[in-house]
């Protein structure tokens, strides 16, 4: 795909030193990782009020563990793709890149990115509801909701639910990252959950520049100087080939 970059798109390319990634899980869906909302969104089918807070899953915490379980097979089978790679290898061409997500499918930090913040969590880790001891995803093959080996409590999975707080360090490290950066790149999100939504404002409101990709306009696209309409693992590679392109024009 060749996407049309204007003189001033170019010039904020060349001129940033920081930049950050913040992603949804639009730019996993190429991995084969559905989405939350939209056409082929898991919420189409599925109420998140019933799997996606915490009275949920005390309630039926069988039921809620098994959904996780099914969502780390698919996890675990995916692989990062040129979305994911591409976001990684910016890191040879920025002094600093941050990525800072709402996707709990550690799909960025195996794409080989080096600073990532998890708004939402990680499906890779589960913690005791009573005690906090941390258990990995490995631990577990069975479907049923399984008790700490400390204090009996019920494991659940370490992702952030409706109503709950974000984990502190890592939203502060999003929200400093945002108002560092020269450029925010928002990809693959609806921009619709807060409070990580806030984090792309913060940027705005700090001076940077906010680049959008996403295969159709979102809550933010108002607020964005471009939005590139297309599939994040199409675009992001080419905005990767015009920084190479620009960086050996320079030699
Ligand atoms: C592509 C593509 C391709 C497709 N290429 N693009 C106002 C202010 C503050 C809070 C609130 C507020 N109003 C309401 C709230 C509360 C609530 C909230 O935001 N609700 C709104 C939905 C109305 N927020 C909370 O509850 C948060 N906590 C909180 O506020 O704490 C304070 C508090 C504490 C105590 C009492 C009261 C308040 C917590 C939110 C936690 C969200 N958790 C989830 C589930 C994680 C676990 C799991 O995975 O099961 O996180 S919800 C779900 O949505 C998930 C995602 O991270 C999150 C965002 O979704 P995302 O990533 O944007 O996905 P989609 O599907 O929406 O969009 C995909 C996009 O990709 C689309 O745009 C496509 O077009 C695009 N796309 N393919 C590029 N190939
Ligand atoms: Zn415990």
């Amino acid at each position: 795909m060749a996407l049309d970059f204007t003189e001033h798109f170019i010039k904020h390319l060349k001129n940033a030193d920081r930049i950050m990634f913040f992603t949804g899980a639009g730019i996993s869906a190429e991995s084969g990782i559905p989405t939350f909302r939209g056409k082929d969104g898991i919420w189409n089918k599925l109420k998140p009020e019933e799997l996606a807070n915490f009275e949920a899953f005390m309630r039926n915490p069988d039921m809620v563990w098994e959904w996780y379980q099914y969502r780390r097979k698919i996890v675990n089978d995916a692989k990062p793709n040129k979305g994911h790679l591409a976001i990684a290898e910016m890191e040879n061409l920025f002094s600093e890149v941050t990525v800072v997500t709402q996707n709990v499918d550690n799909l960025h930090n195996r794409a080989g990115s080096s600073k990532v913040y998890e708004l939402h969590g990680n499906i890779e880790r589960n913690y005791c509801v009573d005690c906090k001891t941390f258990y990995s995803d490995k631990d577990w093959d069975y479907n049923k909701a399984p008790h700490c080996v400390n204090c009996g409590g019920l494991i659940r999975p370490d992702v952030v639910w409706f109503g709950e707080f974000l984990p502190e360090d890592q939203f502060m490290g999003g929200e400093k990252a945002a108002s560092l950066c020269d450029i925010c790149f928002v990809v693959g999100t609806s921009a619709v959950v807060y409070p990580a939504a806030y984090i792309p404002l913060t940027a705005k409101q700090s001076g940077a520049l906010i680049v959008e990709v996403n295969i159709e306009h979102t809550e933010l696209s108002r607020q964005a100087d471009y939005t590139f309409l297309g599939q994040s693992g199409d675009v992001l590679p080419e905005i990767v080939k015009k920084l190479k392109e620009l960086k050996k024009n320079d030699f």
